[in-house]
């Protein structure tokens, strides 16, 4: 499969950066009827080329001041800079601009181009390329070469395709195997094909028939077809310039800025934690600032609360967290760029820690600590710390749309954790997972619960295990709870009986022959089955006087050993339990449809039992009451 490479101009407005990318491609870049009157580039044009193999996907930005929002949109997605510096003018504001903006968003890699070479003698040129490596000095620029070129006569074109495939060949492919996400920078609505969106495969891989999902909006499609490079593909890979047929997608519902996405991994956010960079250039920035905020093709106001400071010196940097204005689809590692509210002016840039960062407080250090990992940490000192931020239990998706993860490095980087004891898988399905930490206090708070239980109702067995999880804490993931639950079952420690837990050397306080007359009334319950024995009989024949058979009746029922199906009637639990496979396999063979009768026959019961029976089963959704009979659910 042939490379994909995505070179952005960049460079002062009428450097030659359109011309330049027509001479290379036969593509003017500029398709706007404005653009084509005042003779400049307004917003993002594209063209494309294949060399050797290599498929090369230009992003041309406009030069003009006002325009840098529309040039930071293409910005996003490059892999190779192409900075173009006009022989007869040098350096100038925006040079130095996008080449900031390129800097802070991280590109490695870029060539050099000194066009409208034609212009000017060889002593000029000279002297503009000794300005550019000065520039460039201490740069990712630093060792990239210098081109001069001439749209006009043609001249060091040759040379540039040769530098673009040297630059391309060491180029990092993107991760195709990812899930998908594409920055629009275009939507519009193409006659007999409905909406068409366009931007860079930044990740992932796109399908025909896929399944999709618009974020911020969270609007889901199908895609219909897909173009690259100016004809349909069956798939656009990582790295891409690709156009997204969406048919039923309105074409109103898209704008630059959203993300199509792999449908169901991702959430949109609009509180995120970043590692922020001002400019040398800058002013100072005051925390609770408001800025404007470029990541992707996305444009958001920003308030900056800093994290660690007051004030952010210019060149420095510092942790901040970032509320938008409206949420926006980031991931940990993403780049974006800040420019000051007014005048609007580019003034540094960031890296995304944590996209659903939760609010902090003032001078938070815990905040600050988890930051420090999640920029620096390997990745299961990532996963540890965010799983650690969530002592109630955290769930798959939520880590995997917090980190960015595959849900595949989410599962095995968690399981090496498990391994080594600093968290613990409590579920499989629903897979949750907790901190060692926190699964310790958990199962401490749930052994202070049942003794603070037990130390208020001296003479009740235990508590009962719904009840627990409520003391227990009430955002508990069900899950934890369990799992801790189990641990001290396990562990010797608590002791489970029916649904009544209680500590496990307490012993119920039962003299011998209570023990045997409880257990006698349980046995009696159950070889009744379904036909429940008279309570007076049984309590006659228990070996204990009648109070205190009656309070033991009342012990099994808080076991759920007993269940009370209606005020008076009682059945052992083994026997109400029977009453699923035995209605399912009537459903199997006899269909849905239960007369009274036919439950009498097969419940073995009589109309007295009958009736407050399948009203039990009404209530616990076995079946359902039409007319004179059940249909069993
Ligand atoms: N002599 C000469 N003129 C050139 C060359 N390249 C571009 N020009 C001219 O310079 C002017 C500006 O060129 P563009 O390619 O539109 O410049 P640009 O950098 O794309 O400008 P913006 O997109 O508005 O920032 C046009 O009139 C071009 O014809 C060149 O190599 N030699
Ligand atoms: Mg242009």
């Amino acid at each position: 499969m042939s490379k994909h490479v995505i070179i952005g101009t960049a460079g002062h407005i009428d450097h030659g950066k359109s011309a330049l990318v027509e001479a290379l491609t036969g593509t003017h870049p500029d398709r706007l009827e404005e653009e084509k009157r005042r003779g400049i580039t307004i917003d993002l044009g594209y063209a494309f080329l294949e060399l050797d193999g290599v498929q090369f996907g230009f992003v041309d930005v406009p030069g003009h001041e006002k325009f840098v929002r529309n040039m930071l949109a293409g910005a996003g997605g490059i892999d190779i800079v192409l900075l173009v510096v006009a022989a007869d003018e040098s350096i100038k504001p925006q040079t130095r601009e996008h080449f900031e903006i390129c800097r802070s968003l991280g590109v490695e890699r870029g060539i050099v181009a000194i066009t409208k070479s034609d212009l000017v003698d060889a002593d000029v040129l000279g002297l503009v390329k000794l300005e550019i490596e000065e520039f460039v000095r201490g740069s990712f620029l630093e060792r990239s070469s210098i081109i001069p070129v001439s749209a006009r006569t043609g001249a060091g074109l040759s040379e540039l395709k040769r530098e673009m495939l040297r630059v391309a060949a060491s180029a990092a492919e993107r991760d195709a195997s990812h899930y998908a996400r594409l920055p629009i920078d275009r939507a519009f609505s193409m006659q007999g094909f409905g909406t068409v969106v366009t931007g860079t495969l930044i990740s992932g891989t796109l399908r025909p028939g896929d399944e999709i999902e618009l974020l911020p909006s969270g609007k889901t499609s199908r895609i219909r077809g897909l173009h690259s490079g100016g004809r349909a593909v069956k798939q656009a890979t990582a790295g891409q310039r690709t156009a997204v047929n969406l048919p039923d997608v309105n074409v109103a519902e898209v704008q630059r800025g959203m993300v199509l996405a792999t449908k169901g991994v991702f959430r949109a956010t609009s509180r995120l934690d970043a590692r922020v960079s001002l400019f040398a250039s800058a002013r100072p920035l005051k925390s609770r600032t408001r800025v404007h905020f470029h990541c992707g093709s996305a444009e958001r106001i920003a308030l900056v609360n800093l994290l660690d400071s007051e004030s952010l010196a210019p060149g420095a940097v510092a942790f901040a967290q970032l509320h938008l204005d409206a949420p926006i689809l980031v991931i940990p590692g993403d780049r974006f760029i800040i420019r000051q509210f007014s005048p609007v002016v580019t003034i540094g840039g960031g890296i995304v820690l944590d996209a659903l960062a939760p609010r902090h407080k003032k001078s938070d250090a815990a905040a600050i600590t988890l930051l420090d990992v999640l920029e620096n940490g390997n990745r299961e000192e990532k996963l540890g710390a965010l799983i650690a931020q969530n002592p109630e239990g955290v769930d798959l998706a939520r880590l995997v749309s917090r980190t960015g993860w595959l849900e595949s490095l989410v599962r095995e980087t968690a399981r090496a954790l498990a391994d080594a004891k600093a968290i613990s898988i409590v579920s499989e399905q629903p897979w949750v997972a907790v901190s060692a930490d926190a699964m310790g206090s958990v199962t401490a708070s749930i052994e202070r619960e049942v003794d603070a239980f037990h130390k208020q109702n001296p003479l009740v067995a235990g508590v009962a295990k719904q009840d627990l999880r409520g003391r227990a804490g009430s955002r508990l993931h069900p899950e934890v709870f369990r799992a801790a639950l189990d641990e001290l079952i396990r562990s010797g420690k608590l002791a489970l009986s029916g649904d009544v837990v209680q500590r496990a050397n307490r012993g119920i306080a039962l003299a011998p022959d209570e023990s045997r007359a409880k257990d006698q009334i349980a046995r009696e319950f159950e070889r009744a089955g379904l036909s429940a024995p008279s309570m007076d009989e049984v309590l006659k024949r228990a070996p204990v006087d009648l109070p205190r058979a009656r309070k033991l009746v009342q012990l099994l029922i808080r076991e759920n050993v007993l269940v009370k199906v209606t005020e008076e009637l009682l059945f052992h639990r083994n026997a109400l339990e029977n009453l699923r496979p035995l209605l399912s396999e009537y459903k199997r063979v006899r269909g849905e449809r239960l007369p009274i009768a036919a439950f009498k026959e097969l419940a073995g019961v009589t109309r007295k039992y009958a009736i407050p029976l399948l009203e039990y089963t009404d209530r616990i959704h076995l079946t359902r009451r039409a007319g004179d009979e059940r249909v069993i659910l």
